[in-house]
């Protein structure tokens, strides 16, 4: 750490927040970058912005009781952690996997703060999820859990108090159920209440694309600054879930090839390129393993039970990566063979996916590497243009919507750029997000008071 004082706070967060190592890494490596601006603005230090922004406002932890098919009495823990709600209300996505602890909705929620800062839009940061694992549930039984998960949480949420969207495990199926139940119990069709909704009943056209196509986006602005473009790359996509889905469509449109994805028990590997159409197929309409993906499509394509994505960068040239799955897939020893490939640009769909050492890595190998909470900023930001479309009762064209998206990408990439460059880190996409979004937060924060 580069400076005292946040040394120290960083000991009190190890501190206060025992168990969740998750936590530590993501307020570690914001803390990092910040020594400059706490030297820069004494005011910041004097309010105890860092101590508070570390404190979550508001933490609720509750039960979540459900029947499975069979009849048994299920129990699950539900999360909601509102962060921070100086630029406007709790947004961020839930997560619905066995992993989930407090510690997970922490970190996610603390990177969230900056990511909504860094969209310029009126959104404070938060997250929530539950340790329920959707795998191998039956629709009824995801309709049982979404309700009742919602029956609690009700209470806590509004378009002006806390607005909650998908992230693992939840996507438009769940929001219906979520929403439906909300609707019901307070007899309100309060749209705003919820972002990532069907178009059909106050959904954003580009809502389901705009997580991936933003991270493509960012990477583009990334390759322009050396005066390159996707035109001809060669591209790895890790998940094969929404983000790495809509990543390797607006790849293959941009004119690069995306050559392999992943799944948490397997690889597939097509030398010539993924097919978009059945992979979406497979995976979105049929809600199936990329093994069966790898089946249909025959020779073309070769499926590794268990394996790496990464290490295919052993054997053959690849030009970006785009880790799109979960936290901490990417680490050193995968960097290094990333960076001895020849890889260009690194940017994150996923957060936080590379660990610290592959972050090192990549920074000491001259690798355009932007972070999640700038790269993936696309989809909380048009979940902001959700919510704009809602509090009009207007719908936008897809068109116009991915324009927007676009634009905000750009922005995005230009203040980090810009921030990096004014502390002397030019090129420094770590550095300049997390400035940038909390110099964001923090002003607003000085300016509300001590709350
Ligand atoms: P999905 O549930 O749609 O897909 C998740 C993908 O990641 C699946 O391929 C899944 O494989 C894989 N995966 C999940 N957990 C693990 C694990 N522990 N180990 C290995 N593979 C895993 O989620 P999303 O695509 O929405 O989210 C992916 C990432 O993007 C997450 O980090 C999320 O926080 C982030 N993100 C999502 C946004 C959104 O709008 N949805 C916005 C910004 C960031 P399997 O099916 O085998 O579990
Ligand atoms: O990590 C994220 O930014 C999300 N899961 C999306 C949050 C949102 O509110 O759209």
């Amino acid at each position: 750490m580069p400076h005292a004082r946040i040394e120290s706070l960083f000991e009190d967060v190890l501190r206060r927040n025992a168990g969740e190592p998750e936590f530590h890494q993501a307020a570690r490596e914001v803390f990092e970058s910040l020594g400059q601006v706490i030297e820069k603005h004494p005011q910041y230090a004097d309010a105890s912005i860092l101590e508070r922004l570390c404190e979550p406002e508001r933490q609720i932890i509750f039960r979540v009781p459900w029947v499975d098919d069979s009849g048994h009495a299920r129990i699950n823990r539900g999360f909601r952690v509102e962060f921070n709600s100086a630029l406007g209300p709790y947004k961020g996505g839930l997560r619905f996997h066995p992993s989930v602890t407090l510690g997970t909705v922490k970190f996610l929620g603390f990177e969230q703060i900056f990511k909504n800062a860094l969209t310029g839009l009126p959104i404070g940061g938060g997250k929530g999820g539950s340790d329920f694992d959707p795998k191998g549930k039956s629709e009824l039984e995801i309709m049982r859990f979404c309700q009742s998960f919602m029956t609690e949480l009700y209470r806590h949420l509004g378009e002006y108090t806390d607005v909650p969207a998908g992230d693992i495990g939840v996507g438009g199926r769940e929001i219906g159920y979520l929403f439906g139940q909300y609707k019901r119990i307070t007899n309100r069709y309060e749209s705003g209440v919820l972002t990532g909704k069907g178009v059909g009943w106050g959904g954003s056209r580009a809502r389901t694309e705009a997580t991936g196509y933003g991270a493509v986006f960012f990477a583009e602005q990334m390759l322009a600054t050396r005066g390159e473009s996707f035109d001809g790359k060669k591209v790895l996509v890790s998940g094969s879930g929404n983000v790495a889905l809509y990543a390797i469509e607006k790849v293959h449109q941009l004119g690069g090839t995306v050559v392999a994805c992943s799944d948490s028990t397997g690889v597939v590997y097509d030398r010539d390129g993924l097919d978009f159409e059945l992979l979406q197929q497979v995976k979105e309409v049929e809600r199936g393993r990329l093994s069966v993906y790898a089946e249909r499509r025959g020779a073309a394509s070769e499926y590794r039970a268990g394996g790496s994505i990464w290490s295919i960068a052993d054997e053959t040239r690849i030009d970006v990566a785009l880790p799109s799955a979960t936290q901490n897939e990417l680490d050193e020893a995968d960097a290094q063979v990333l960076v001895k490939s020849g890889v260009v640009a690194v940017a994150e769909g996923a957060n936080m996916p590379s660990t610290p050492g592959a972050v090192r890595v990549f920074s000491q190998g001259n690798v355009l590497f932007g972070p999640g909470k700038a790269a993936n900023a696309g989809g909380v930001a048009t979940s902001a243009l959700e919510m704009q479309q809602n509090a009009s009762r207007d719908s936008w064209s897809f068109e116009y919507t991915e324009e927007r998206l676009a634009e905000i990408m750009r922005n995005i990439h230009e203040s980090c750029a810009a921030t990096a460059e004014e502390y002397g880190e030019p090129g420094n996409y770590v550095l300049g997000a997390n400035v940038s979004g909390f110099t964001r937060v923090a002003d607003a924060m000085l300016a509300l008071g001590v709350i």
